[in-house]
């Protein structure tokens, strides 16, 4: 099976924890692309639900699909955000921010009773960190959240590179304003400990490490469709 019917099938399994009348975070990443297609379809044969978007793009995907919008000033307590990662360990830890969404991801996650990841069996790994992490920053003061990133890093015996996401010749923008760093430290042995400390970096704005915020991962692969609890 291909990378996209993976993804697919991943998001058509998710499907089955959407019931009538809730309120939806619904994520952003081609994964959740699919999950907003098929969800689309469910809403116009009559399924009631509400969603707040993880970012702009899934905004618009959103309305092309019909799904009503809301906002967490309007619906401040969600009842199930379903969304992608780009990798997840063995607890469900998450390193998310590819996409270059985390804020708004980690926000409606956090508002969420519970997560859904969904995703193809690439993104299993023992421990996160072969994917860079992303870290939203402050535009005022790069340099120096870079260093203080850098030096967070090293006190805890990280080392790798450290670089400024583009978008063709100029930063990346995220939907918030921010930029991102995306720093390769390879392995991240406790990342309960990196997220601790990259928080008391004030140019920080959010980071890529979602801790004990996924409850369930759908992941298909090869064998099938599998449910991590
Ligand atoms: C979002 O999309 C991100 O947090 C993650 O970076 C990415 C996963 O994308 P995809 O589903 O395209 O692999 O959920």
């Amino acid at each position: 099976m291909d990378a996209r019917s993976l993804k697919i099938e991943a998001a058509r399994a998710a499907l089955a924890h959407v019931k009538d009348g809730m309120r939806l975070g619904i994520g952003t990443g081609s994964t959740a692309e699919e999950f907003i297609r098929l969800l689309g379809e469910r809403v116009a044969s009559g399924l009631t639900v509400i969603g707040v978007p993880t970012s702009e793009r899934t905004a618009e995907s959103c309305r092309r699909f019909g799904i009503p919008l809301t906002t967490l000033d309007e619906t401040p307590e969600l009842d199930l955000t379903i969304d992608g990662a780009d990798e997840f360990d063995p607890e469900l830890n998450l390193i998310k921010g590819g996409g270059g969404a985390l804020l708004r991801e980690k926000i409606v996650a956090a508002a969420s009773k519970s997560m859904i990841v969904i995703a193809d069996e690439s993104k299993a790994v023992d421990a996160l960190g072969r994917f860079p992490l992303p870290i939203e920053v402050n535009q005022f003061g790069l340099g120096a959240t870079e260093l203080a990133v850098r030096r967070v890093a090293e006190a805890l015996g990280l080392e790798g590179t450290i670089a400024l996401r583009r978008r063709g010749d100029a930063p990346f923008v995220t939907d918030g304003g921010h930029f991102i760093l995306d720093a390769s430290f390879g392995r991240i042995p406790d990342p309960s400990a990196l997220s601790g400390r990259l928080f008391c970096v004030p140019g920080v704005v959010e980071h890529g490490l979602f801790l004990k915020l996924a409850r369930i991962a759908i992941v298909a692969g090869a064998d099938g469709v599998k449910t991590i609890h």
